[in-house]
């Protein structure tokens, strides 16, 4: 298996992604994604335009979606849920398609969509996602990180490497590290692995929400490690269900 790892979606080069990618936004886009798909959302159809979300939102019935999204952290006006893992809640998702779209996150998913196997992963379904991995053998592997605005973020190069280090322990095929920033993961995830909440406080997006305020529950969320089963899969372009 060879593993490359991309901080941001632009960073990711032009051409077709291998058969198999995985998109990384630890704060919070792709721990959001696995809350509500473990809390029975039906769907996550996300969308890194805003325009395209509502024309697309508004064919389907109003009592089965919901609008989820922010903008710098803000969630947005007319929108039912913010970019909270914590609020989506079974009794708030359960049975609904959510449109969703975020600042970053949302971007590397389209980036990368053309891909066949294409996963989110994040802390709390780290080990259900590489186990999928692992069983679909893939021979290239995209991981892929959101960043800030284009910028590096210090949480999703952890969860790579979070993702890395359990692929490498557990998988039987050999695993090639490809890139020189996927090396640096694996030692952001080495430094910081007892104390993943104090990577998501040290990163400057942890302290962007901080800002924001009230993000401790965010924070202990985002920060547990392997404790959902659950594994997005894209079904259709943009369309992401539990597998
Ligand atoms: O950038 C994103 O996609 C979001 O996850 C950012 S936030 O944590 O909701 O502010």
């Amino acid at each position: 298996m060879q593993l490359s790892y991309f901080h941001v979606a632009a960073d990711v080069p032009s051409g077709d992604p291998p058969e198999s990618a995985v998109v990384i936004d630890v704060l919070r886009a792709t721990t959001t994604i696995a809350c509500a798909l473990d809390h029975g959302a039906e769907a996550v159809q996300t969308f890194a335009d805003l325009d395209d979300l509502k024309i697309c939102a508004s064919k389907w019935p109003v009592s089965s979606r919901l609008l989820l999204g922010e903008r710098g952290g803000r969630m947005l006006e007319g929108f039912d849920l913010g970019n909270s893992p914590v609020a989506v809640d079974a009794e708030k998702v359960c049975g609904k398609r959510l449109f969703m779209s975020t600042t970053n996150g949302t971007r590397s998913l389209h980036r990368v969509s053309t891909a066949s196997n294409l996963y989110t992963a994040s802390l709390l379904n780290r080990r259900a996602v590489a186990e999928a991995i692992i069983k679909g053998k893939p021979r290239d592997l995209w991981i892929v990180g959101s960043g800030w605005e284009g910028d590096y973020s210090l949480e999703d190069s952890f969860a790579a490497g979070a993702l890395t280090a359990y692929l490498l322990e557990n998988s039987k095929e050999m695993v090639h590290l490809m890139n020189d920033e996927l090396i640096s993961a694996l030692a952001v995830w080495e430094q910081w692995k007892t104390n993943p909440e104090a990577c998501l406080r040290t990163a400057s997006h942890g302290k962007r929400l901080v800002k924001l305020g009230d993000h401790d529950a965010d924070f202990s969320c985002c920060a547990q490690l392997d404790k959902l089963a659950v594994v997005p899969k894209q079904v259709e372009p943009g369309v992401l269900m539990a597998s």
